[in-house]
């Protein structure tokens, strides 16, 4: 067999056929034991009046890592001859249009190192079966589109495992022999088996209830370990004010009598909403003042939500094929988002989610795994959980929503619902719905589902003083992505507002771009208007219109719109930035402007803005973002300039950062409410910048804050500041005190790897090797390798692209080693590697050269192989 044809081989959207047989009832008997686990799989089988296909084979997925024990068909057993079976696919040639199906398999969740499937997290068996996991517990059509009714009895030794949980309602349970106890649950909802799940541990549970709008009574329950039980009232606040809002705001209640989240410290992602029975990374659900800073606050506040809102958008109406992904997940970021910005605040959520969305979704636009939101082909489901699929995919339900107005949206998602309810379906029948409620023709717009790339458009204005006629004039174009050389014009909403010389709105609304040029006249202004465009980031492309800083700062201070308020400001320092680059290059003195100095010293003492607003104002655009922007990355330049204007701000607004640093302490208890954030926010940014002046009396400052702190926002503020200024041996000694305080608690500690990992100080690559010896370090844990390897890779630019090219070996050696072990994780690690078209010549040699190392290490996962072949393609 020539090399070519061993390698995986891509599938594609429109090979898409439906199942030819479906799961009525799936009855599954899981016996747990500490060397293997037996599961026996009743399956009520019938041929698919759907299918045209009358004399297909059944087929049904099976990982090669499962142990086939027993088959049969309404109790004939079969032999090895009545089936076929390869590494992925079991075929029984001749069966009856409806059977039983009994299966019985040997799996061994204890050496499940990839986290999919039926494993062990430290001592308690968990499952995660989204995309293709459950073929790795039994052998079963593993596809979203088969949908079919479970009931599961789990049964293990009742000591080592008091707690057997699985999907929708606990109905029977007792004890078995030898110590053995079991429960038996059903799940009346029918569902595709990337669903299902099953925890078996020794957990503390945390218990509330909530009445449903119609009355209803629904247990709670969040489990975790008991040393963490004082870690779970956030996420069950979060959980009820979610299950509200979902009412409120889209009319959906929840529909079992009991949810339950269970907290599990390996993990690959973040958490997973399997129906009833949500499984969670402890870092999106364990949350307390002392061990959890705001921020991580807020990421389980939006993460419990995300993963409730998916009980309807992807559970009682799921998708119909994985390329149809982003149906559920952006339309549930884009819930989750909206929640979010209810419960706090608004314009900081929006600046928060664009800046995640320019930096690192256009990345992933501008790179070799760029792919359309409804992607049409792929090696590995796995490697498209991307933010394309999530975040831009919640951008284009976010366009859909601004084109039709709350109101016509709402109608669109209940009809949705309503005409949906118990199907996999896909991004048309969703478009179709928003159509259908509207009336609109929303053609044009769903090639936002089918081009890749990030849109461009350009703007241009004329004034016409004797008419007093104002015309804009917009020209959109999408850059070439891998497999799509041309793109058609998107219909895409551009929010905008028109400003007067004395800050009033002189007009404001949403224009709609169709054609690859297009004007828009606005009549009778008595004066030539600064244009505010596309507000609140009303569509997910790259905006330009060549604004003086007389216009941004204008904008700055009159702008009803928060989101382009910060814009404008954004736009300034990224301007100056980038010209400061130039001079970097060129060996040029650099200066920052007076008149910047002085706007962001009246945004300082301006004591009737938003804390919050004013932190966002003034930290500088991050290095990922400039990067992002630059043509070619110059990984140096941007570093050197963005410290250099950190260096002069600070000492230039010393008595300013020190005055607001004050104003925002205050002497009171911790409380988590927007508004005490939002001071936090701006006063460590006022210690960043007091830090980097150097002197002596901020390190003092910085230390006592350490010390004193009552809360986790404020203390590792303090210690990540001080151990990435040039104070290196108060750096030192706050991470040992740090680690003296915290070395029991694993999120925290996951933080004081992280805050070393990205530190860009020389010599970044051999701290992060002794980083891999200590003790708590565990390769087999995906949130230390986060902690660590990505830490590094992703967000340490300096130290991982050293010229000598040894942060990218670091990085292929632990692709290398990760490839078998969790592939997963070794592909999305792998992304830094991925962008080396972006780099100079010589870094671009190294990066590929790594590259080609890992291609070359042979026998690479589905995973791996996708994303590196593609990145030297
Ligand atoms: N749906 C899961 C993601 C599953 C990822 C599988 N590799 C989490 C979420 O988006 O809610
Ligand atoms: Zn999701």
């Amino acid at each position: 067999m020539s090399q070519e044809m061993q390698q995986p081989q891509p599938i594609y959207l429109k090979d898409y056929q439906v199942p030819a047989y479906l799961i009525e009832h799936t009855d599954l008997r899981f016996e747990l034991a500490e060397e293997e686990t037996l599961v026996r799989a009743t399956l009520q089988v019938r041929r698919n009046p759907a299918c045209t296909r009358t004399k297909a084979a059944l087929e049904l997925h099976g990982h090669e890592s499962v142990e086939l024990c027993r088959l049969s068909i309404d109790g004939e057993i079969l032999s090895e001859r009545d089936f076929s079976r390869d590494d992925e696919l079991l075929c029984i040639p001749a069966v009856p249009s409806r059977f039983t199906l009994e299966c019985v398999t040997r799996i061994h969740p204890q050496s499940n190192t990839a986290l999919e499937g039926l494993y062990k997290s430290d001592g308690m068996f968990c499952t995660q079966c989204e995309a293709e996991g459950f073929r790795r517990i039994t052998f079963y059509p593993d596809r979203p589109d088969v949908m079919s009714v479970f009931r599961t009895t789990v049964v293990a030794e009742r000591a080592r495992y008091p707690v057997l949980l699985s999907n929708g309602n606990p109905v029977e349970s007792g004890d078995e022999d030898d110590g053995r106890h079991f429960v038996t649950w059903e799940d009346p909802f029918p569902k595709p088996a990337y669903l299902f799940a099953l925890v078996a541990g020794d957990l503390a549970v945390l218990e509330d209830s909530y009445t449903t709008a119609s009355g209803r009574s629904v247990k709670l329950q969040i489990f975790a370990d008991s040393k963490d039980l004082d870690k779970l009232d956030h996420a069950m606040l979060s959980l009820k004010r979610a299950m509200q809002w979902d009412e409120q705001v889209y009319g959906r209640e929840y529909d079992l009598d009991i949810y339950m989240i269970v907290a599990v410290d390996f993990f690959n992602m973040g958490a997973m909403e399997n129906k009833g029975l949500n499984i969670f990374n402890t870092s999106c659900v364990l949350a307390s003042p002392r061990t959890t800073t705001d921020a991580a606050f807020q990421r389980v506040e939006g993460v419990v939500a995300h993963e409730y809102f998916h009980n309807w958008s992807g559970n009682r109406v799921t998708c119909r094929d994985w390329f149809q992904l982003s149906l559920k997940e952006g339309f549930t970021v884009f819930r989750d988002s909206e929640f979010s910005a209810d419960m706090n605040s608004r314009t900081v959520k929006r600046i928060e989610d664009v800046a995640l969305l320019r930096t690192a979704q256009f990345a992933e636009d501008a790179g070799p795994m760029a792919h359309p939101v409804r992607p049409e082909s792929f090696i590995e489901i796995s490697n498209f959980y991307t933010l394309t699929v999530y975040e831009k995919g919640c951008e284009v339900v976010r366009m859909l929503h601004t084109l039709l107005g709350a109101e016509l949206f709402r109608k669109g998602t209940d009809l949705y619902f309503e005409r949906h309810d118990g199907q996999a379906v896909t991004t048309d029948d969703f478009v179709q719905a928003m159509a259908d409620v509207s009336g609109r023709d929303l053609t044009q717009f769903k090639r936002w589902y089918s081009q890749a790339g990030t849109p461009r458009v350009e703007v241009s204005d004329s004034w016409d003083e004797s008419t007093g006629q104002y015309r804009l004039t917009f020209r959109q174009s999408c850059p070439a992505t891998p497999g799509q050389d041309k793109k058609l014009p998107f219909h895409m909403p551009i929010a905008y507002g028109l400003i007067s010389a004395s800050g009033d709105e002189l007009d404001a609304g949403v224009l709609e771009l169709t054609d690859s040029e297009q004007s828009f006249t606005f009549d009778g202004l008595a004066e030539r208007p600064v244009p505010s465009l596309l507000r609140s980031f009303s569509a997910p492309v790259k905006l330009s219109y060549p604004y003086t800083d007389a216009q941004l700062m204008h904008l700055l201070r009159h702008d009803s719109d928060g989101f382009n308020r910060w814009d404008a400001g954004q736009r300034m320092t990224v301007g100056l930035m980038q010209s400061l680059m130039v001079d970097y290059r060129a060996s040029r003195e650099l200066a920052v402007p007076e008149s910047l100095i002085d706007t962001w010293r009246g945004l300082l003492l301006d004591e009737s803005l938003d804390p919050a607003m004013v932190a966002h104002l003034l930290r500088l655009p991050s290095e990922a973002y400039l990067a992002e922007l630059a043509d070619e990355i110059d990984v140096e330049a941007i570093h050197e300039v963005r410290e250099f204007m950190v260096t002069t701000l600070a000492r230039a607004l010393q008595d300013e950062w020190s005055e607001a640093y004050r104003r925002c302490s205050d002497d009171q208890a911790y409380t988590a409410d927007a508004a005490a954030c939002a001071r936090r926010s701006l006063k460590n940014l006022s210690l960043g910048y007091l830090l980097a002046t150097g002197e002596e009396v901020w390190l003092a400052l910085a230390e006592e804050q350490f010390n004193t702190a009552d809360n986790m926002t404020d203390q590792q503020a303090a210690l990540a500041l001080v151990v990435h200024s040039g104070f290196r041996h108060a750096g030192e000694r706050l991470l040992a005190e740090f680690q003296a305080q915290w070395q029991h608690e694993a999120l925290v500690m996951n933080q004081w790897f992280s805050i070393q990992a990205s530190d860009p100080w020389p010599g970044a690559l051999e701290r992060v090797q002794q980083l891999q010896e200590h003790p708590l370090f565990d390769a087999r844990n995906p949130n230390k390798l986060r902690s660590v390897v990505a830490a590094f890779c992703a967000q340490n630019a300096v130290g991982f692209h050293s010229a000598d090219g040894s942060g990218y070996a670091y990085l292929a050696d632990w692709i290398i080693q990760l490839n078998k072990q969790n592939p997963q994780i070794a592909s999305r690690l792998l992304t830094p590697l991925t962008r080396w078209r972006r780099y100079p010549e010589a870094a671009q040699g190294l990066m590929r050269g790594q590259l080609q190392r890992v291609l070359e290490s042979g026998d690479l996962s589905r995973d791996v192989y996708e994303v590196v072949s593609k990145s030297l393609a």
